[in-house]
Order: structure tokens, then sequence, then C-alpha cells
């Protein structure tokens, strides 16, 4: 087993159709990964299972109680916990390719997935090893992001990927946006696939490939082009970009 991911959460049902399909079914049935689902409701121990209750303080919304969350925790990764884990919630560093790489080489992580107006804080200081977010927009709670973590992670674990697809991820190694993708007919609506992609000289395709994966990136996102790994050649045309403004 390359990698454990042991998550934490009141919706366990929400994973089960992503897990089940496509490279995460794969990298699972090949035993790359394995992801445990382990709902907190289990641990609660008062005859309805509650596991929110009101802010102290005052104001609306629920908080997750410490009790259940702290039990299924010690209970699974025990106590103290023997690997990381990794509370997903808004006010976490924002997770990137370079945090992805990061985890990829960890053997065991656990993810907490919160709910409702959040957890009690108890839990962040004296449980949680490290918080994610996944972007400055909001969410219902923190399923989605662990998802997101859970995809991204097991990506990067060598043969999670079919063949072509680990090429392709090479390609992107490089920090640039994509080039433009074409597949069959050549012709679609009177819309032509762009001729050199039909020449079959392989240097050429690879040089136009490159130059359009520059361009986009100059045109939409700039601020990458500062982190990207670029050749003479890859300066040169940016700017002869500048020159003749295409
Ligand atoms: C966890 C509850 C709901 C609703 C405050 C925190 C991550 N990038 C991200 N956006 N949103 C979340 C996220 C939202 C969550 C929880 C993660 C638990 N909520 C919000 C408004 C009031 N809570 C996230 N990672």
């Amino acid at each position: 087993m390359n990698l454990r991911f042991d998550v934490f959460t009141l919706f366990p049902e929400v994973f089960t159709p992503y897990l089940q399909a496509s490279i995460l079914q794969r990298a699972q049935g090949a035993d790359l990964v394995s992801v445990k689902l382990h709902n907190i409701r289990d641990w609660a121990t008062d005859r309805h299972h509650v596991c929110d209750d009101i802010p102290y303080g005052g104001g609306g919304g629920m908080v997750m109680k410490p009790e259940p969350i702290f039990a299924a925790v010690e209970a699974i990764l025990g106590s103290p916990p023997s690997c990381p884990l990794i509370l997903l919630t808004p006010q976490g560093r924002v997770f990137n390719q370079t945090i992805a790489r990061q985890l990829s080489g960890q053997p065991h992580l656990g993810l907490l997935c919160g709910r409702y107006e959040g957890i009690d804080e108890r839990v962040r200081q004296h449980l949680v090893t490290d918080e994610i977010s996944i972007g400055d927009y909001v969410l219902s709670g923190g399923e989605l992001p662990a998802l997101v973590l859970i995809d991204a992670i097991t990506r990067l674990i060598p043969g999670a990927l079919g063949d072509p697809e680990g090429a392709w991820d090479d390609s992107h190694a490089s920090g640039l946006l994509e080039y433009p993708h074409y597949t069959r007919p050549p012709e679609f609506r009177h819309w032509r696939v762009p001729e050199i992609l039909l020449s079959g000289d392989h240097a050429r395709i690879a040089l136009w490939r490159r130059q359009q994966a520059l361009l986009r990136t100059k045109q939409r996102r700039p601020d990458l082009l500062e982190k990207a790994d670029l050749s003479e050649g890859d300066r040169d045309f940016l700017h002869s970009l500048e020159l003749d403004d295409k």
C-alpha cells in the first residue's frame, strides 16, 4: 500500500460515488491508495448520536462537538494520532500542486471534514496538525475539499495514472496552461483542426503546442509565467509576442 487516507465526516455517503469511478477506483483496485470513510456520528455516545450544539457566546448556527471527533480520530489513528490530521477549512493555507506533491510522499493522512459553522476550536488546537483550504469561495462543508485533496494527491502516486496520462502530466510539470486539444473529425461544422496537427511533423507539432501553451498562459494567467520553467526559446517567443500583439 502506497498511501492510506482516513476521512472523518458526517456525510461519508457523498464520497462513495466519486471514489468508485475512474482513476480513484483503479488506484484503489491496484492497492496504490486506500480510502477509509469514518462517520463521526458513530462515535457519539448519547441516544440520538448528536454531533453538534449551539455556540457559546451566542450567534446563529451550530458547532461540531469535540467529543465524537476526538473519539473517532483517536480510535482510528491512535492517541496521539500516528499521522498528520488535516482539517479542511477556509482558514487553512491554500492548496496547490506543491502541497499535493508534498502530501503524496506521506504513507498515511487523516482528513477531517467540518460542517455547520465549523468545529469546536479545541479540536483544531489539540488534534489537528495541518489546515488546508481549496480556495476563496464558500462551501457548505469540508467533504468536497477532502475529495479534491484525495484526487490531486492520488494522481501523483506512481502507477495511479494510465501511461498516456502519465506522459500528459509530465508536460504540465512546467507550470504552464495546456495547449489546445483536438480529435477527429478533421472538420466539424466547417471548423478545421489546425493543419499542423495533421502534418505528421512531430518536431513542429511539439513547438506549436509549446507556443500555444505559452500564449495562453500569458493571456490568461500571466502570474504563472513568473514561476514557470522556461527555456531561452520560450523567452524569445514570449518577447516576439510583445512586438506583434497576437
Ligand atoms: C469546511 C463548514 C461551511 C459556511 C463558515 C466554515 C475548505 N475552500 C473552502 N470553502 N469552504 C470550505 C469549507 C466550508 C465549511 C467547512 C470547509 C465546514 N463550512 C462554512 C459559512 C460559515 N463555515 C473550504 N476547505
